[in-house]
Order: C-alpha cells, then structure tokens, then sequence
C-alpha cells in the first residue's frame, strides 16, 4: 500500500487531498516534527533532506509535494498525452513556486499577488477548472496554495471573484473537506 509520510498541518495535506480524490487506499505515517522524527532515520532514508511530504510506493521514494502529485497522477492514467502533461506541469510548479513564492514571502506579495491573481481571475472568468471544464491535479497544486491564503495570511479574494468563486468550488469537494479542510481546533 502507498504510504505517504506527513505531519499535522503539513503540505503532506495536500497529497492527501489528490489521494483521496483518487480514492487510492494509503496508510498516512504522522510524523513528529517538534521531535524532530523527520531529520532522523528511519525517514532520512525517504527524504535525505527531511521535510514532507514523501510518498513511499513499493521500492520507490518521492519526495517534494509536486513530484508526488504528478507521480500520482501519471500512474492512475490521469494525464492523457504529453501535451496534457505538459500543461499539467506547468500548473503544478506554478504553484508550488511562483504563485507560493509571490504570496506567501512577505516582500514578493504587494507586487506579486495583484499581478498572479489578477491572471488567473480572468482565466477562471472563461473555464471552471484550470484545463477547462473538468477538475485536474492542476487544481489541487494551485488550489491548495490559494486556499491556504485565508488560513495563513487572513487575506479574502474580494478582489478577485473568479478566484473566491474557485476557491469555493475546491474547498466544497469532499475529498477537501476531509483532508485540508479538517483542521484541528
Ligand atoms: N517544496 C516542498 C516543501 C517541503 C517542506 O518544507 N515541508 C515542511 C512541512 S510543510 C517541512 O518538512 N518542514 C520541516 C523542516 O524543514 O524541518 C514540498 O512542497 O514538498
């Protein structure tokens, strides 16, 4: 069985929130960071650098919250073609770095966030979902990061009602709710 190594309000959420989407059977291993259980072995033998999440399938190791996500998705038949692909990644590291990166480092955000969010209002202003019509691991990589927006940053989308209208079309799927929006007190 997959086992995806994660602790309490982690990114290993967000794997988890694709896992169960794909509804694939995982065992989730909570680790202690304040112990300081992922800089040691056993998981530096999954993650020589010691941050989650990391993926364990049989033999292979992987490890960034990205990689997984495409791992998991090309082995469940979840990209089409290398075109698909291509776009796919390109989301996918889209928001694991520039639209991270623009949002949640603190000197990068007044200049960034109106010109990231800016764009993908009017992209979203034309299609539901990222590709299009139908919901892709692009959304989970990028929805994630914006749904983390109000959590962290105590920001709103009023500015940009195609991406408030997006973040709540995510955050209301169940596979959401049960994973990054099951947030402990
Ligand atoms: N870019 C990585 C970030 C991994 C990361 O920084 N994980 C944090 C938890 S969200 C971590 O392991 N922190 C513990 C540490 O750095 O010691 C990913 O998306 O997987």
């Amino acid at each position: 069985m997959l086992k995806l190594y994660g602790a309490a309000q982690s990114r290993a959420s967000i794997v988890q929130w694709y896992l169960e989407e794909l509804a694939l059977p995982y065992e989730f291993v909570s680790l202690d960071l304040k112990a300081g259980e992922h800089r040691q072995a056993p998981f530096t033998d999954i993650n020589p650098f010691g941050k989650v999440p990391a993926l364990a399938d049989g033999d292979l190791s992987v490890w960034e919250s990205g990689a997984i996500l495409l791992y998991l998705a090309e082995k469940n038949g979840q990209l089409a073609d290398l075109a698909q692909k291509a776009v796919i990644t390109q989301w996918v590291l889209f928001g694991n770095s520039t639209l991270a990166n623009g949002l949640f480092i603190e000197q990068f955000r007044e200049r960034e966030m109106p010109r990231l969010l800016g764009v993908l209002n009017a992209v979203l202003e034309k299609q539901d979902y990222l590709l299009g019509d139908a919901f892709t691991v692009a959304d989970v990589a990028v929805g994630s990061i914006l749904a983390y927006v109000p959590i962290m940053l105590k920001l709103n989308f009023d500015d940009y009602p195609q991406v408030a209208a997006y973040v709540q079309r995510l955050t209301s799927r169940p596979a959401f709710q049960k994973t990054i929006g099951h947030r402990p007190g």
